[in-house]
């Protein structure tokens, strides 16, 4: 950070950068990012590091420019459903999903709760994509509560399939890869013993205790974890006045 101090930047702006760095290195993949702070993160990677990657409004247009949240200033191309398959079995694509219940093992659920699914105590999305994304093509996943709701022993109904569901080098789960979890807390991955998940960088004000807390299960690598970088000047600009104007980003994360 150079013009900025760290002061100026809110939690929301942090969540973005870490959002942003979910496609790291993607190249030209179809990115799914299925939430405004996901969204908003995938477009800034889109306006810095990762010009090719392909991004839609949401519903089923491919867009040629990067708009701000919200407008569509041209379209490209089409992303109906059948084509969204035709991708998302390709593995040339890597989706950022919500998650109403994740375990140690990075198991999601966004389906429903209570201890006999056929009659929940609560109905939710259904399981959606998630099955079918979680085996072809990389999935990440963006909390923007970190809570012990969330983040649970164990998940009511598996939607997203997590590490414990299969041996290593079973080759129907080749495709297998949850790289990322963003939550409002810090970024994690799955590299903690027996892949279960580790805190990778905390953003900036917020305590291993306030992680732990939080979790329902034992986080590894909360000690040794870094803190989430800055956005540099020119990625700050591009948040605020060019992707998210109207300020979606502190809806989910207020400041
Ligand atoms: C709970 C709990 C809990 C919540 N325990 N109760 C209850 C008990 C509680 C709360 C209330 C609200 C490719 C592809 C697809 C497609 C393609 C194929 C996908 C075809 C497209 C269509 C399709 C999936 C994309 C997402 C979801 C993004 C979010 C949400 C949210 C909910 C899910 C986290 N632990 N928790 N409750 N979709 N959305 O009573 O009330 O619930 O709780 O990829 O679809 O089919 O396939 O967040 O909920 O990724 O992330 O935000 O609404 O904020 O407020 O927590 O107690 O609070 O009063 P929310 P929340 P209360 S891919």
């Amino acid at each position: 950070m150079s013009e900025n101090s760290t002061d100026q930047i809110t939690r929301a702006e942090y969540c973005v950068i870490a959002c942003a760095e979910i496609f790291a290195g993607a190249g030209e993949i179809f990115a799914s990012p299925m939430t405004p702070m996901a969204t908003i993160g995938a477009r800034l990677a889109r306006l810095t590091t990762e010009p090719d990657l392909l991004i839609t409004d949401g519903e089923y247009r491919f867009l040629g420019q990067t708009p701000p949240l919200g407008k569509l200033i041209d379209f490209e191309g089409y992303i109906p459903f059948p084509r969204v398959f035709d991708v998302l079995q390709a593995g040339t694509r890597h989706v950022v999903m919500g998650a109403n219940q994740i375990d140690k093992y990075g198991n999601q659920n966004l389906s429903a709760f209570g201890e006999d699914i056929q009659k929940p105590t609560r109905q939710m999305f259904g399981l959606r994509g998630a099955p079918g994304n979680s085996i072809n093509h990389a999935t990440s996943y963006w909390v923007g509560k970190h809570s012990t709701r969330v983040f649970t022993e164990s998940v009511d109904i598996v939607c997203g399939i997590g590490y414990d569901r299969y041996e290593e080098g079973d080759p129907a789960f080749r495709f297998h890869v949850i790289p990322k979890i963003v939550t409002n807390l810090g970024v994690f991955d799955f590299s903690g013993p027996g892949r279960t998940m580790r805190a990778v960088t905390l953003h900036p004000g917020v305590t291993a205790e306030q992680v732990a807390e939080n979790t329902g299960f034992e986080v590894a690598g909360l000690a040794e974890a870094g803190v989430t970088r800055d956005p540099s000047a020119e990625e700050l600009r591009i948040i605020r006045e060019v992707i998210d104007p109207r300020g979606f980003r502190n809806r989910e994360v207020p400041a």
